[in-house]
């Protein structure tokens, strides 16, 4: 269901003719109004005119998040303080946050992009959307809501957390669809399943997923605990918050980028390079509507690649692979990436293990070591020794297989490794602080 079929089925040649005329408009406008911008433009001897085509945005310096630290709180913003109607904020693991400010025009884009993402779910008027990603400085809760307001549907704002209570209204008031993180989206469907309930009491059809990396196993799970469809929304707070990209009920595979608003590359992680089309690496987006703090190049150090391919649904903005993990979550363990996500493909679908799993990484005689830990699911008791044997065997092989290295595995009680409600934690790194 499409929201806004003129943009979003508008042939590619013209849809490339508008990111140009918006990327040479922003491109004039951070270098009149953001120091910051013009300074490193200045210094890479660019003039603010010197787009001539798409492919000239690869002239452009990159911006890190170091670069929003450096110009924390408001440096990047391209408007006076008085146009600036909303501000949020990313927590990032470590010192100030990072800061966004929007426009009235900004937040209209926002609630249109969010409002496409929800066509993509066929979520619209007649539907209750429950909106259970996190209100406040997170984009999660405010993006959703607002995106669902713009196609009519009834929202409820209920915010993450005290589960039985969203479990409660989500009957009571009839959810069709709900949105949240994927590892809260589990947690809600175990405690339905570990309650017994009926799930033909619940109304809901779709979950719009997002904020943190998922996998196709656990997107199975999430479809039979809930019985409905779940699909993968893509974003963040240093270009809009959530919207930026989106899966549909028709393709199911790879994210839509709403490329009138967000322009994107895959470089080479490491040498910035642009990858050749259908290559795996990091992606970077520049914001080409944005006006209160419109961002060129950013590094988003979020891995994926192009699917080149049209999509069944007709929509001609192009699709991302689902996010694999982040350059800077990736470990190196005695010279071997490992990503999270890649252990959570290994041991989804296991009978008996729960998608749910925690990597503790330690030196031991300047040696890495990588200690695995998951979960029983409650079926099983942790006396039943053959079975468990069984089990961590089978566990082993799979992550073996799956990251190509040898692992200390933990098999926990279940209930042991931490839920969330909001992006999960994987990682305990105990070589950080040593
Ligand atoms: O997480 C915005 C958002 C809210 C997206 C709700 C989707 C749904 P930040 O807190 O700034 O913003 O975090 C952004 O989260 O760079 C990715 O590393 C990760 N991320 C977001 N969506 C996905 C996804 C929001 N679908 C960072 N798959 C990004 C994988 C995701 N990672």
């Amino acid at each position: 269901m499409y929201w806004n079929k003129t943009i979003e089925t508008m042939d590619r040649p013209r849809l490339m003719q508008l990111q140009l005329e918006r990327l040479r408009e922003t491109v004039r406008r951070v270098y009149a109004n953001v120091p910051a911008y013009r300074e490193r433009m200045d210094e890479a001897g660019l003039a603010p005119d010197c787009i001539a085509s798409l492919a000239d945005v690869n002239k452009l310096p990159f911006t890190d998040k170091t670069d929003l630290r450096d110009n924390y709180p408001y440096g990047l913003f391209a408007v006076p303080q008085g146009d600036i109607v909303r501000i949020h904020a990313s927590s990032g693991t470590t010192g100030k946050p990072i800061v966004a400010g929007y426009t009235k025009n900004d937040l209209d884009v926002w609630s249109e992009v969010v409002a496409r993402c929800l066509g993509c779910a066929n979520v619209g008027a007649g539907d209750t959307v429950q909106v259970a990603y996190g209100y406040g400085l997170f984009t999660g809760g405010l993006g959703l809501h607002y995106g669902a307001e713009r196609v009519g549907s009834t929202v409820i704002p209920i915010s993450a957390g005290n589960t039985s209570r969203q479990l409660m209204l989500m009957e009571d008031l009839g959810a069709t669809a709900v949105a949240c993180t994927p590892s809260y989206a589990l947690m809600i469907g175990e405690m339905l399943r570990d309650a017994s309930f009926d799930l033909g009491r619940l109304k809901l059809k779709v979950g719009i997923f997002g904020a943190e990396p998922w996998t196709e196993g656990m997107r199975d799970r999430i479809e039979g605990l809930l019985n409905i469809k779940a699909l993968d929304i893509y974003g963040l707070t240093e270009t809009i918050g959530p919207g930026v990209a989106m899966e549909c009920m028709e393709g199911r595979y790879g994210l839509h980028v709403w490329e009138d608003h967000f322009l994107f590359e895959i470089l080479d992680p490491d040498s910035g390079e642009p990858l050749p089309e259908g290559e795996q690496g990091e992606l970077c987006i520049t914001s080409i509507t944005k006006e209160g703090m419109p961002i060129i190049r950013y590094r988003t150090h979020d891995l994926t690649r192009v699917i080149p391919e049209p999509c069944v649904c007709g929509r001609t903005h192009r699709r991302i692979h689902r996010l694999r993990g982040r350059t800077d979550d990736m470990l190196i363990i005695r010279g071997v990436n490992v990503f999270p996500s890649q252990v959570e493909a290994a041991i989804v679908g296991i009978d008996g293990i729960a998608p749910r799993y925690m990597l503790v990484v330690d030196r031991v005689n300047s040696m890495d070591v990588l200690e695995v830990q998951v979960e029983l699911t409650p079926d099983i008791a942790i006396s039943e020794v053959r079975r468990l044997e069984e089990l961590h065997s089978r566990v082993n092989r799979a992550i073996d297989q799956t990251l190509g290295l040898s692992v200390k595995l933990r098999i926990m009680e279940p209930g042991s490794i931490e839920r969330y409600e909001g992006k999960s934690k994987r990682v305990i790194d105990n070589r950080i602080s040593v």
